[in-house]
């Protein structure tokens, strides 16, 4: 037994391998993807990135159905794309253990959204976990493994932002094997067809009182009674921050959150006289307690329905005075940084592809990645990113349209713009490849850039089937884009150097070109940063210059013109990609002297 700082992602990683868990599955996501990455390296255990959230999930039940104990973990938005298997989960039950954790991202600080996760736990009528520490990250996860064997049921420990990053002190212990729970056949219990799910529901509405009787006892839903005028009812990082806030007022802190805790709640809306509920981004606390017929005390102003919580924000909707200089946040706030918009990398391989979409005024449905920022200035080309793989069921559903509109002899003014699809290989594995296959399924048209950096940048750098490199480094296969492709039934398909701006240009124009067939150009050239690529520093001939700013328009951050007219090339950032350099009109531009 020892005390050491982890953060809460590493302490749901930890709670889980003492708690006997052999195996983790899923798939990278902010702010979730330590939480695998720290369990893969804890002794005798088998960990995996799945290609998305759902494999992942599936993965883990059969592991679990085995007998043995599973950890999932994913983004709020992947609790989504796992959400079938979940619902249904949820009625067959668990062999093994199996705890899945949605690491939430209420102020959207790298997520398209920032949906509150419980909600699903609500749906699903699972169990779900809160912790508000990394001590209790770690001791819920233990919990939630206990609770799953006891009662046969998936449990949920969302998580957000703040307790997922945030370093506690943990108290550590030694890892408890757990038993197998043998496998025995139990048709009824797997298979989900009406017949059997049928009475599979109502067993788990029987588990659902069970679940209620944990709540009201779980030791982890208690009332911490103070000053009782004022009382809170708060869960995860809310909790803390109501305790940063009002350290002397009452607070009902709830680390077991579905089913809520009814008799807990009314004996402490009774033992204070002025009632808050605490939620951040979605009323999920409020809309519980008064589901009981409790109705809180109204704030001096309400509470923001959106974004991140915060001491000072709760101060201010209690009508409070607020301090200068108490809270670290604050202080944040207080320091003028001056605003740094992102951008892809200096020598990153997407950028050669967006300039040439932008040059050929395409309009381009893009997907979630490092390549998102396609979107931004200078480059300013890419037009919609929803959801993970939408780039290229989007393109085909543009392509419908303008093929209706054709037949309709009606057009719209942007008719003559070719219309691309672009996506990351990582997202084209998680769900890019079942749109290819609607779409060639449905004899769909269109083109589609697969920008493939070899790994999964956007997260970090984890690898997936195209790079071929797995979580725990066992030899594996690359998947050969080309041939899955031309599997498929895609026959135009061609693959080039992703920094090579000839290649790419007459690759994007000839698919452009071919309007009757679906086209898919795969630009290919490894990530700079997971790879350390290096290559010889481009330097900018002041003489040669005509400080044109065509270099800087590609949006590269180690060029500027701040205040001669003339390009500089950062030496230290520059990493030789050579974009620079084949895009300028005036051959000023190349590899430093002696390198
Ligand atoms: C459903 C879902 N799961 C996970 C994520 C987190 N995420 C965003 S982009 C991305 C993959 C990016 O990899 P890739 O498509 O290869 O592009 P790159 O960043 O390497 O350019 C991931 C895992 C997400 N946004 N949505």
């Amino acid at each position: 037994m020892s005390k050491i700082l982890l953060s809460g992602n590493e302490a749901i990683a930890r709670g889980a391998w003492e708690a006997g868990c052999d195996a983790g599955f899923g798939y990278p996501g902010t702010p979730s993807t330590e939480t695998l990455e720290s369990f893969s390296k804890l002794e005798g255990v088998y960990a995996e990135w799945a290609i998305n959230e759902k494999v992942a999930l599936e993965s883990a039940i059969g592991f679990s159905m085995a007998g043995h104990r599973a950890l999932v973990t994913m983004k709020h938005v992947g609790v989504n794309v796992a959400s079938d298997p979940l619902m249904s989960i949820a009625y067959a039950g668990v062999n093994g253990g199996l705890v899945i954790l949605a690491a939430d991202d209420p102020g959207m600080f790298s997520s398209q959204n920032e949906q509150d996760s419980r909600v699903y736990a609500e749906f699903a009528k699972i169990p779900l976990f809160e912790p508000a520490d990394s001590e209790e990250a770690l001791e819920m996860t233990k919990a939630a493994f206990e609770l799953s064997e006891k009662l046969k049921t998936i449990v949920m420990i969302r998580s957000t932002v703040r307790i997922s990053h945030t370093k506690t002190l943990v108290e550590t212990h030694d890892r408890q094997a757990a038993q197998p729970v043998p496998y025995q056949t139990s048709i009824p219990d797997w298979v989900m067809m009406p017949a059997y799910a049928r009475p599979k529901r109502l067993e788990s509405d029987k588990r659902f009182a069970e679940l209620e009787e944990c709540s009201e006892t779980s030791l982890f839903n208690h009332a911490e009674i103070r000053d009782t005028s004022i009382g809170f009812i708060a869960s995860g990082a809310c909790y803390q921050y109501v305790r940063e806030a009002f350290p002397e007022a009452s607070t009902l802190k709830l680390g077991m959150t579905h089913p809520l805790p009814e008799s807990k709640i009314r004996a402490f809306a009774d033992s204070v006289d002025e009632l808050y509920v605490v939620d951040e981004a979605y009323p999920y606390l409020l809309k519980g307690v008064r589901a009981f017929g409790i109705e809180p005390t109204p704030w001096t102003s309400p509470l923001p329905a959106a974004f991140e919580m915060s001491a000072m924000l709760l101060k201010e909707s209690y009508g409070s005075p607020i301090e200068q200089n108490t809270t670290a946040l604050e202080l944040q706030k207080q320091v003028a940084v001056p605003p740094r918009p992102p951008a892809l990398c200096a020598g990153c391989p997407h950028r050669v592809a967006f300039n040439e979409l932008k040059r050929m005024k395409a309009i381009v449905l893009g997907d979630i990645g490092c390549y998102t920022l396609g979107a931004l200035a200078p480059l300013t080309t890419l037009e919609s990113a929803i959801d993970m793989g939408a780039s290229v069921s989007m393109g085909h559903g543009f392509e419908v349209a303008r093929e209706l509109e054709s037949k309709a002899g009606v057009s719209q003014s942007t008719s003559n713009r070719p219309v691309f699809s672009i996506i990351g290989d990582s997202t084209f594995a998680h769900s890019g490849l079942s749109g290819v296959v609607s779409t060639v399924y449905n004899a769909g048209v269109g083109n589609i850039v697969i920008l493939d950096n070899r790994t999964t940048a956007m997260t970090g750098g984890q690898g997936n089937p195209i790079s071929g490199k797995t979580l725990q480094g066992r030899q594996t296969n690359e998947l050969d884009l080309p041939k899955v492709l031309k599997a498929i039934g895609v026959e135009d398909v061609v693959q080039v150097d992703a920094h090579n701006v000839k290649a790419v240009r007459e690759a994007l124009k000839a698919a452009a070109n071919n309007k009757d067939k679906l086209s898919v150009v795969i630009c290919q050239a490894p990530c700079v940063v997971e790879y350390r690529i290096h290559n010889t520093v481009r330097v900018v001939d002041a003489e040669a210059c005509r400080g044109c700013g065509t270099c800087t328009r590609i949006g590269c951050p180690a060029i500027s013109m701040y205040d001669t007219n003339i390009a500089e090339i950062n030496d230290k950032l520059c990493n030789g990609c050579s974009q620079c350099e084949q895009y300028c009109p005036f051959n000023a531009i190349h590899s430093k002297e002696g390198e």
